[in-house]
């Protein structure tokens, strides 16, 4: 499964990488992939293991907002 979150507030490699653990640390994400440019990020996870709201979370804890 592959699901994209619009991230606002990431600007620089920090923010990419905090966003990248985050979401990596989270069992059952396989892969992500951050867009600076335009605050997508791609996660790739395994259906029934983590849930949208668990990922919306991951990244809010970072001090991001997910719309
Ligand atoms: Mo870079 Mo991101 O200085 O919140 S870590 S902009």
């Amino acid at each position: 499964m592959e699901k994209t979150l619009n991230v606002q507030g990431m600007t620089c490699g920090h923010c990419e990488s905090a966003v990248k653990g985050a979401l990596g640390d989270l069992d059952g994400v396989k892969d992500v992939q951050v867009s600076l440019d335009s605050g997508k990020v791609d996660v790739t996870y395994e259906e029934g293991k983590v849930t949208d709201e668990q990922m919306k979370e991951a990244v809010e804890d970072q001090g991001y907002d997910v719309k």
